[in-house]
């Protein structure tokens, strides 16, 4: 009789626990940024850390490696894959070489304006951007999207049109349409991991490179020698808060909800600090003497047109769609 009812309590248990999915198990997740602590991205996944262990009473607690510790991009994408990093922070460039689909975003100026960006990553086509992710093999889940600014051109001598590039090594992130990108502009385009410019730029590897004026700074490449900020704005790339798909699946439909919630919130946080910074750090590196040289942004756009047609091809309409958001 007694052993009647442990069968019969195991067989509910069993049928309770694969209905439920996963159970709440305690967990720490590991979050990864090439950007050091401080930074708006790092400071607003802490933030998210600190909201998830209150709302499960410590069961789920984030703990963030900043600062590369963990690797450059594409070797952190590789380690989400994978469930290694459990929780990511990176620029939607490398992520292209993945998850093919959101190369849309990292086309040359394809977005006019930061506030143009924000407005469509807000909207129905960020959402399914995110969801296209989710749902590639890349084994990501995608829980939100952060602010990377604009990205201009930093040089150690002035550059003003496209023929000024000329001859000039320029480090771009790990994806062929950057280097593309580049080599349209007019320079060189090299592709290099963001933990190895620095020296790059140090021992005259490369000539200069390009990215938000937060990314300059604090990255030290403003100290180079590379002290022409020409403002091209030509790359307007959202940044991506990705989940490894390993560590997703082992969370509850609830905690995944609680993630999801947090996420959303992140990226408004990391939005509020991210004004801030950029207003910050091109006061410090005007400061530092670096000259922020206007550039007619035309003749950048114009020379990268073979860019948007050759890998905008497959993206023709919702390259429309995109240009219709106001
Ligand atoms: C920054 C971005 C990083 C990284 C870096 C780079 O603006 O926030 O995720 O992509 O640029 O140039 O590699």
């Amino acid at each position: 009789m007694i052993r009647r009812t442990l069968l019969n309590a195991s067989a509910v248990f069993a049928l309770g626990a694969a209905s439920l999915g996963a159970s709440a198990q305690t967990m720490v997740l590991k979050a990864a940024d090439v950007h050091p602590a401080g930074y708006p991205n790092v400071v607003a996944v802490e933030s998210m850390g600190k909201k998830l262990e209150a709302a499960t009473n410590g069961r789920l607690k984030i703990q963030t490696f900043p600062g590369g510790v963990l690797g450059g991009e594409k070797e952190m994408i590789e380690q989400t894959q994978v469930g290694a990093i459990n929780i990511l922070r990176t620029s939607l460039g490398p992520v292209g070489t993945v998850v093919p689909e959101v190369n849309v975003f990292n086309l040359p100026f394809i977005f006019r304006s930061q506030e143009h960006a924000r407005a469509v990553i807000d909207g129905p086509i960020g959402d399914e951007l995110l969801a296209k992710v989710s749902a590639s093999p890349a084994k990501l889940v995608a829980i939100g999207w952060m602010d990377g600014g604009a990205r201009s051109l930093y040089t150690k001598k002035p550059v003003r049109t496209p023929a000024d590039l000329k001859g000039q090594k320029v480090r771009m992130m790990g994806n062929p349409l950057f280097v593309d990108t580049m080599n349209a502009m007019g320079g060189n385009g090299i592709s290099m991991a963001y933990g190895e410019v620095f020296s790059a730029l140090q021992t005259g590897v490369i000539d200069g490179a390009e990215n938000n004026p937060p990314s300059m700074f604090t990255s030290n490449h403003f100290s180079t020698g590379t002290k022409y900020y020409a403002q091209t704005n030509h790359l307007i790339i959202p940044e991506l808060l990705v989940m490894s798909k390993v560590a997703w699946d082992k969370l509850t439909p609830a905690d995944q909800a609680l993630v999801k919630k947090l996420g959303r919130e992140a990226q408004l946080e990391q939005r509020a600090l991210w004004d801030k910074s950029v207003e910050e750090h091109t006061a410090k590196l005007k400061a530092a003497g670096v000259e922020f040289v206007p550039v007619d942004q035309k003749l950048f756009f114009d020379a990268t047109e073979p860019v948007r047609a050759k890998y905008g091809a497959k993206f023709a309409d919702l390259m429309k769609r995109i240009a219709e958001v106001k």
